[in-house]
């Protein structure tokens, strides 16, 4: 049967990975629609301020203006504000607001303040970002405040235990103390953000960037609605490994997923997504040719499953795993 290219795709997506990826799936199918879900549980109000990690990440990323060697903020930043607030001995210290990327910080909030949902704000700032690619949209997951909070050994608490924001357990502990718990204020009351749902009702594909499954993917996944919708939707969907051989490609998803009882390993997540026919929702798993032994265990939980060079080496490459990945769910 002859294949066309999808018309509308909707990628789920985190920071630092999903940009990369995002940018390979604009490379493979550069005249589609492309509705990016991205998450905001790791958004944090500081010094007054509303930032959202990952809408940045993507933003800056797709739109030229990110540093690729750190993977978050501005390029060409100057930190001359984050020095002067030191000076007041104003805390945190440890997260770094670059003197460029507080201009959008500021944007944002002022915008938010205003009564402007985060998906409107979101918009307006990828008007400046994004106005090259207008087949490109940033969708928050939800217009509603979301934040992950870590729960971690405290012998000095009374209860031995201490919950710190997911960017303290991140940024400033390196993910180093164990997370025993997560707890993600606001999401149950949350709902998906404006565009959210019709973005997944128009995709003639969905994909699952190769983001953190517990703290990026997993919170877009358990925004009440979103994976009913995908569930049920008549998009086929692939989901894309993060973990190579037992270790994550980028970041410290392995710090986080033995707290939700998953094995730190591509076959495992994947089963952890799920296959859409069980509950689950994805029709497609594929996993680096690293983890082509674990095949079988993938197709014995009833998924579907590929293996290819998951190396996000440059947007080429990415395109062309993503372009594979499509033609076996006949969505090439
Ligand atoms: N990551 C860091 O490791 N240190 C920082 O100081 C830091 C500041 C920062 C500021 C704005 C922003 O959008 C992202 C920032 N990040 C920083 C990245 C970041 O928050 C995390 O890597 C992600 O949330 C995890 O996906």
């Amino acid at each position: 049967m002859p294949q066309t290219d999808p018309v509308e795709i909707a990628v789920l997506a985190g920071g630092v990975g999903g940009s990369k990826f995002t940018a390979g799936v604009r490379h493979a199918y550069p005249d589609a629609g492309l509705s990016v879900i991205v998450n905001t549980a790791d958004d944090i109000t500081l010094h007054g301020l509303r930032v959202c990690p990952d809408l940045d990440t993507m933003m800056y990323t797709l739109g030229g203006g990110n540093d690729a060697a750190r993977g978050w903020g501005r390029a060409e930043e100057s930190w001359r504000i984050k020095d002067e607030l030191a000076r007041y001995g104003v805390e945190p210290s440890w997260f770094g607001l670059g003197d460029l990327d507080l201009a959008t910080h500021l944007v944002r909030t002022q915008l938010l303040e205003a009564g402007y949902p985060l998906s409107q704000v979101t918009a307006a700032l990828c008007s400046r970002w994004l106005a090259d690619d207008p087949g490109l949209r940033l969708l928050p997951m939800s217009d509603d405040r979301v934040e992950t909070h870590i729960v971690i050994t405290d012998p000095e608490s009374p209860s031995g235990r201490r919950a710190v924001h997911f960017q303290e357990y991140w940024v400033r502990l390196h993910a180093e103390p164990e997370a025993l718990d997560m707890v993600r204020v606001g999401l149950d009351e949350a709902g998906p953000a404006e565009g959210v749902l019709a973005a997944l009702a128009a995709a003639d594909l969905i994909l699952i960037a190769p983001s953190n499954p517990v703290v990026s993917i997993g919170p877009i996944l358990a925004v009440p609605g979103i994976a009913a919708a995908i569930r049920s939707g008549r998009a086929p969907v692939i989901g894309f490994a993060g973990i190579l051989d037992g270790a994550p490609v980028l970041g410290m998803a392995h710090r986080l997923l033995p707290m939700i009882g998953v094995e730190v390993s591509a076959a495992a997540v994947g089963l952890h997504y799920g296959a859409r026919g069980a509950d689950g929702v994805l029709d497609l798993w594929v996993m680096d040719d690293a983890d082509a032994s674990s095949t079988d265990r993938v197709r014995d939980g009833g998924l579907g499953v590929i293996t290819t060079n998951l190396i996000m080496s440059e947007p080429a490459a990415t395109a062309r795993f993503v372009r594979k990945a499509a033609a076996e769910v006949g969505a090439a």
